[in-house]
């Protein structure tokens, strides 16, 4: 199928949207648009303003920002809080949830505003991920608490991807549309589709094998189970580059728990976030026909307690996390 849909008509294909839900995620995804419009142009000027590197802090998570974290989380707080449709922002950079436009705002939404940033300084391909949700009737007041509870209630996801191209992918749920940034024009035109993983699930396979030593035992069995099997190996350590490769080849993304090296690091819970990496992921993946696990359950069947919560993440077309399902299950 060669059909192209524009991102203003994506909201009006969707039957569950009332009319001002409708209008408010056109905004958001204006809003997505513009600020990845913006962050395409920083970041290719990136090298000549020496803004590849760290910007001396370390985030919530514990890990080193670089100078365009922080650049990214500005670009889209401004965008999406000029919408005037978004309560709390949850970011990846911000401990707490932030406050935006208050009750009249009709979605919650959590980011990670510039993901796999440290590939910047090998101008390596990045990207921005992001989940709108619909508040729940009678939230708590608590930012943290209400958001939680609209996870349960997602409107749409969506991908911008800054590589050779930059490409903005979204879903609300039932097919997966792209768009390609022209930067001439500066507005994402769309691109053929809806996107979807190839049948029979293809080959590639995307993980840190540094890591397989400390997973459990029955992710270290997926990895022996490859071996001689019809699979090619592909990792470039940016969720959103790996993640879309897989989708547009056919292929499957593992991160799962790792134990801690030497007594320290680690990420027993695994490294990906839940709301702002997991989620999204896994909505896109089930919208293109994949599926997406947290090494037993779907993804979306984990309840979401913490809004900075890690989960281990496995994601990709069907045939191949049905595949991974059945070998970690099976009776060492
Ligand atoms: P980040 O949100 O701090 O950038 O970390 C997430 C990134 C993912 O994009 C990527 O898949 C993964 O971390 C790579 O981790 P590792 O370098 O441990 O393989
Ligand atoms: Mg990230």
């Amino acid at each position: 199928m060669d059909e192209r849909v524009g991102l203003d008509e994506l909201p009006d294909k969707e039957a569950g949207l009332s009319a001002p839900e409708r209008e408010g995620a056109r905004k958001v995804l204006w809003a997505l648009a513009a600020g990845g419009r913006e962050m395409a142009g920083l970041l290719a000027l990136g090298p000549l303003k020496g803004l590849t590197g760290a910007a001396g802090a370390v985030n919530v998570q514990g890990e080193e920002v670089q100078a365009f974290d922080e650049i990214a989380q500005e670009v889209f707080t401004r965008t999406i809080r000029e919408t005037g449709a978004v309560r709390c922002l949850v970011s990846e950079e911000r401990e707490s949830p932030e406050i935006l436009n208050g009750s009249s705002g009709l979605f919650h939404v959590a980011m990670d505003p510039l993901d796999g940033s440290s590939n910047l300084a090998v101008s390596g391909p990045v990207g921005s991920i992001f989940c709108v949700f619909r508040p729940s009737a009678g939230e708590p007041s608590d930012p943290s608490a209400a958001v939680l509870r609209s996870v349960l209630s997602p409107v749409f996801s969506a991908y911008v991807l800054y590589s050779v191209s930059t490409l903005l992918v979204v879903t609300f749920g039932r097919e997966v549309r792209q768009f390609a940034l022209d930067p001439a024009r500066g507005e994402f035109l769309p691109l053929p589709g809806p996107l979807r993983f190839p049948g029979g699930g293809g080959d590639i396979v995307s993980l840190n094998a540094g890591n397989a030593s400390r997973w459990r035992e029955e992710d270290q069995r997926y990895l022996r189970s490859l071996s001689g099997a019809p699979y090619s190996a592909r990792y470039v350590g940016a969720l959103v580059m790996d993640f879309h490769r897989n989708l547009k080849k056919g292929g499957i993304y593992l991160y799962p728990g790792d134990m801690p090296k030497g007594g320290s690091g680690g990420h027993p819970e695994g490294k990906l976030r839940l709301l702002y990496e997991a989620i999204p992921m896994a909505l896109i993946a089930r919208a293109a026909g994949g599926e997406a696990v947290d090494g037993h359950r779907p993804i979306l069947d984990v309840p979401p307690v913490h809004i900075h919560q890690r989960v281990p993440l496995v994601v990709g077309s069907r045939p191949l996390v049905e595949r991974y399902l059945r070998i970690v299950a099976a009776p060492s």
